[in-house]
C-alpha cells in the first residue's frame, strides 16, 4: 500500500503520509473533546456549552445591520445554524490540528489550544458567568490536548506500517467509544435535569410573586433593583453538580433531641400553609461593597410550628440542617422559634426555587448569614446541640454563629466611574436584618457627614435604599457611607476581613469627576 509508495523526495513514505489518518486522528480528538464538554456542562448545569457561547459572542460582535440582514434571510433558523456553523468549524480545526499534528505536535497542540481559548472568552464574557461554566470549555480542551499525541504517536516515528495501523485503529477505537459513552453519560444527565425542570416548572403553587411597594425605590438608574431577580441572584454553594431532586420523592425529616420525629413529603408540607415575606439574604464572604447579597419575596412554610409539634426537648440549643448532598450548617434553635419568621422556602419571587437556588426546599432564616442558616435542597433538621456536631463551614475555620453584620453599600457611583462636575446623585443600600435600619449617612472626601434620603421597607427584614446628593468639583474624589440600625448602633470604621464571621468597615468609592 502506502509504505511501498515513493514521496516526491525520494524516501520510502510510511504508511501513515497519507493526510487521512492523521486527519481522522484530529477530527476523533475534536469529537471527543466536545462530548467531554457537553457531558461536563450537562454535570454542572452550565447555562451554555461553549458550542453556544461562541455562537452567541459571533451574534455579539457581528454588526448590528449584518446580523439583522442574516436573520432576514434564514428567519427562525438563525441560531441552529449558527451552531451548526460553529461545530463544524470545530471540526474542520481539529481535522487540521490532526494534519499539522503529524508535522509537529507543538502545532497541532497549539492550533487546539488556540480553539479552547476562543472557546473560554467567549464563555466568560457571556451574560451572568459563574465559575463553573468555564468547566467545559476546560475539560474540552483538555481532551484535546491529551488525545492528540496519544493519536498521532502510532502515526509517527519508525512505526513499522501493519504495526502503526493496528496500534492507531486500536486507540482510535478506544477514543470513539470513550467519547460516545461521555456523549451518551451527558444526555443522560441532561434528559433528568430536564425531567426535574420540567416537573418544577408545572408545579402550581399557592403563591404570589410579591408586590415592590412603590416607596421602596427612589427608581435612580445605577442603583441595583430593590427585588433581585432570580436569574441575577447570588450564588453560593460547595455543589459542583447542581443536585436534582424530584418534589415526589422529597421528604423532610425532622429527629434528634424531639418528641416525635416527623417526616414530610412536598405535598404534606405544602399543605401546612405557606407564609410569605420580604427577606435579603446575604453570603458571609461578602466583601465590603460586594454583591453577595439579594433580596427576594419568599413563600414557605414557618418552621417554629414543625418544631413544636415535634416536641423540642429543653437542652437542645441547635439545629444541624443537611441538605441532599450532604452538606450541613448549625443554626440557633432560638432564630428557629422566635418571632422572626424562619422558613422552609419552596418559592422564590413567586416563582418555584430554581434548582441552583435549592429547589424544591431550602432555609430560609432572616439575619443570618446563608453559610449557618440557609440549606438549599434541604433533607434533614436535626435537633441537637451546638457541643455535639462542627458543621461545614465551622470546620474550616468559620465562626460557629453567624449573625448578618450591620452593612452599607455604594452602588451609585460606581468604582472608578467618571461623571459629570456639579450636582451628583448618590446612592446604594443599607441593612440590618432583624433590626432595621435607622439612617444612612454619607460624606464626600473629608467633608461632613450628611443624611441619605431612606426610602419605605415593608419590614426589619430587607435591605433599604439611601440615595444623597452630592456637588463635585473637577477631579479624583471618595464617596464614604455608613449606617446605623434602629438598636442605636453606627457601623464600624474598622476594616475586617470576611472571615470568621463577616467583613467590617465603611464601603468607599473612589470616582472622578470632569467638566462637561
Ligand atoms: N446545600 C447547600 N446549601 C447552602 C450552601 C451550600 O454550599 N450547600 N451554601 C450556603 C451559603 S454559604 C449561602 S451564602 C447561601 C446562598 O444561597 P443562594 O445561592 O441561593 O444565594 O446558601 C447556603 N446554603
Ligand atoms: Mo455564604
Amino acid at each position: 500500500m502506502t509504505a511501498t509508495r515513493r514521496s516526491a523526495s525520494g524516501e520510502p513514505a510510511r504508511w501513515s503520509a497519507r493526510p487521512r489518518w492523521p486527519l481522522l486522528a484530529g477530527l476523533l480528538a475534536g469529537l471527543a473533546g466536545l462530548a467531554g464538554s457537553h457531558a461536563v456542562a450537562a454535570l454542572v448545569s452550565a447555562r451554555a456549552t461553549p458550542v453556544l457561547a461562541v455562537a452567541e459572542g459571533i451574534i455579539e460582535v457581528t454588526p448590528g445591520p449584518t446580523a439583522e440582514a442574516l436573520i432576514q434571510l434564514v428567519g427562525q433558523w438563525d441560531k441552529a445554524l449558527l451552531v451548526a456553523g460553529v461545530t463544524l468549524g470545530l471540526l474542520v480545526l481539529s481535522a487540521l490540528a490532526g494534519v499539522l499534528g503529524r508535522r509537529s505536535l507543538t502545532t497541532g497542540l497549539l492550533l487546539f489550544l488556540l480553539m479552547g481559548a476562543i472557546g473560554l472568552v467567549a464563555v466568560v464574557t457571556g451574560p451572568r458567568v459563574e465559575p463553573a461554566d468555564s468547566a467545559p470549555v476546560l475539560a474540552g480542551t483538555l481532551t484535546w490536548l491529551l488525545l492528540l499525541p496519544l493519536l498521532l504517536r502510532p502515526l509517527t516515528g519508525s512505526a513499522v506500517a501493519a504495526e502503526g495501523r493496528r496500534r492507531f485503529l486500536v486507540t482510535a477505537g478506544a477514543v470513539a467509544a470513550g467519547a460516545a459513552l461521555a456523549a451518551v453519560a451527558g444526555e443522560v444527565v441532561a434528559a433528568s435535569r430536564r425531567g426535574v425542570e420540567a416537573v418544577r416548572q408545572a408545579l402550581r403553587l399557592p403563591v404570589t410573586s410579591g408586590t415592590v411597594p412603590e416607596a421602596a425605590t427612589f427608581e435612580v438608574p445605577g442603583i441595583a433593583p430593590w427585588r433581585t431577580p432570580n436569574p441575577e441572584f447570588y450564588r453560593i454553594d460547595t455543589a459542583l453538580v447542581v443536585p436534582e431532586v424530584d418534589p415526589a420523592e422529597w421528604r423532610l425529616r425532622i429527629h434528634g433531641l424531639v418528641e416525635n420525629e416527623l417526616e414530610l413529603t412536598y405535598d404534606e408540607l405544602v399543605d401546612r400553609g405557606l407564609t410569605e415575606s420580604w427577606t435579603t439574604i446575604c453570603c458571609v464572604s461578602n466583601e465590603v461593597g460586594g454583591g453577595l447579597i439579594g433580596n427576594a419575596w419568599w413563600s414557605g412554610v414557618p418552621i417554629a410550628p414543625l418544631l413544636a409539634e415535634s416536641g423540642v426537648l429543653p437542652e437542645a440549643d441547635a439545629v444541624l440542617q443537611t441538605s441532599v448532598d450532604g452538606w450541613n450548617c448549625g443554626t440557633p434553635i432560638e432564630a428557629l422559634t422566635d418571632d422572626r419568621g424562619a422558613m422552609v422556602a419552596v418559592a422564590m419571587n413567586g416563582e418555584p426555587l430554581p434548582a441552583e437556588h435549592g429547589f424544591p426546599a431550602r432555609m430560609i432564616v432572616p439575619g443570618l448569614y446563608g453559610y449557618v442558616s440557609a440549606t438549599k435542597w434541604l433533607a434533614e433538621l436535626e435537633v441537637t446541640r451546638f457541643a455535639r456536631f462542627d458543621a461545614y463551614w465551622t470546620e474550616r475555620g468559620w465562626s460557629e454563629r453567624g449573625p448578618i453584620k450591620l452593612q452599607s453599600r455604594i452602588d451609585k457611583p460606581s468604582p472608578g466611574a467618571t461623571v459629570d462636575t456639579g450636582t451628583l446623585v448618590v446612592g446604594g443600600y443599607a441593612w440590618a436584618q432583624t433590626i432595621g435600619v435607622a439612617h444612612v449617612e454619607y460624606k464626600l472626601d473629608g467633608g461632613p457627614w450628611q443624611r441619605a434620603d431612606l426610602a419605605f421597607v415593608p419590614g426589619v427584614d430587607t435591605w433599604a435604599q439611601w440615595v444623597g446628593e452630592v456637588t463635585v468639583a473637577p477631579g479624583d474624589h471618595v464617596l464614604t457611607v455608613r449606617a446605623t440600625d434602629r438598636d442605636g448602633l453606627t457601623q464600624t470604621s474598622v476594616r475586617r476581613g470576611v472571615v470568621p464571621d463577616g467583613a467590617t468597615g465603611w464601603h468607599a468609592v473612589p470616582f472622578t469627576a470632569v467638566t462637561a
